[in-house]
């Protein structure tokens, strides 16, 4: 896979893992609608190669992403009497809302490895996916308030859930920094490592996941998803139903092979 060092997105694969880096690192990777364009067709591309069974996101330069770029025309108000008002509605309904959909469907698993400050809709990326590490010097910043929008691409469903409504409130309100380590302790985020061994923590957390029977990682994430919404019973009804299909599955099969031969299973579904 080669590719133009000066895209907004560099595509590149090691293995069974399929990393997607956000390349524009003199805007701290912010979004322009190439960026997003770009991302959603490379998530649509890792879900459908079956060489694939894990995705890495990461973000070039000291900044994994500042959100939205404000100088982008479809977004940065006009100024002076003439003023016409931009539909910023128009930019998440088209880009974002099917970018955060479609991350939360993703049918292999998705490591985020935070580089360094996540901010606005970067922060919700970052959020989105499934086993999130960042480095020290990382940070998150809920910038929205500050330029007096509200989070979103699922900022405000993500916050509550991972930190609660006092928290959500707090970080989204007053739009602080919020360091990585601190995300950690709140349930932000999985895991903060010093920024030497950023890479290559997230590196192996996505191999190992690769490893692993990939449609029980997804299903476990949606049941996670889902449980939130259900009643108790519901949760167990619709766990014995997924169970259940999993049970037919070849993954299931030779994991329990796997253990009684006292070796390692080679994961094969998808
Ligand atoms: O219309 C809509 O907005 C709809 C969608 C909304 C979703 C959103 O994401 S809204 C939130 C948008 N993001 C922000 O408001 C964050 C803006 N950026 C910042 O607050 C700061 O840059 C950071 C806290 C992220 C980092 O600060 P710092 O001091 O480390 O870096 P800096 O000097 O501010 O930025 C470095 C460069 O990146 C600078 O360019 P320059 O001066 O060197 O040419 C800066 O303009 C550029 N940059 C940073 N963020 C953005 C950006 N350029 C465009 N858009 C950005 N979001």
């Amino acid at each position: 896979m080669t590719q133009s060092t000066d895209a907004p997105l560099i595509v590149s694969q090691e293995g069974a893992v399929r990393f997607l880096t956000l390349n524009r690192p003199a805007a701290l990777n912010a979004f322009t609608t190439g960026l997003l364009t770009q991302l959603r067709q490379a998530l649509d591309d890792a879900g459908k190669d079956d060489s694939v069974r894990a995705v890495l996101i990461t973000g070039a330069g000291r900044a994994f992403c500042a959100g939205q770029d404000l100088s982008d025309p479809m977004v940065k108000p006009e100024f002076g009497d003439d003023a016409q008002p931009k539909d910023i509605g128009h930019l998440l309904d088209n880009y974002y809302i099917p970018m955060a959909l479609q991350l939360r469907a993703m049918p292999v698993p998705v490591v985020c490895a935070v580089n360094g400050v996540a901010a606005g809709a970067g922060a919700s990326l970052a959020l989105g996916c499934d086993i999130v590490i960042a480095a020290e010097s990382a940070s998150f910043i809920q910038a929205f308030s500050k330029i007096g929008l509200i989070p979103d691409c699922g900022g405000t469903w993500l916050l509550s859930r991972l930190v609660g409504r006092a928290k959500a409130l707090q970080m989204a309100m007053l739009g602080d920094k919020l360091p990585a380590a601190e995300a950690v302790q709140l349930g932000l985020i999985a895991r903060c490592v010093p920024d030497a061994e950023l890479a290559a923590t997230a590196h192996a957390t996505a191999l190992k996941l690769a490893t692993m029977p990939t449609r029980a990682l997804v299903e476990t994430r949606r049941l996670i998803d889902e449980a939130m919404n259900l009643e108790f019973y519901d949760a167990l009804k619709l766990e014995s139903r997924l169970q259940s299909q999993l049970g037919f599955a070849d993954d299931y099969r030779e994991g329990a092979q796997a253990f009684f031969e006292k070796r390692a299973p080679k994961f094969k579904d998808r």
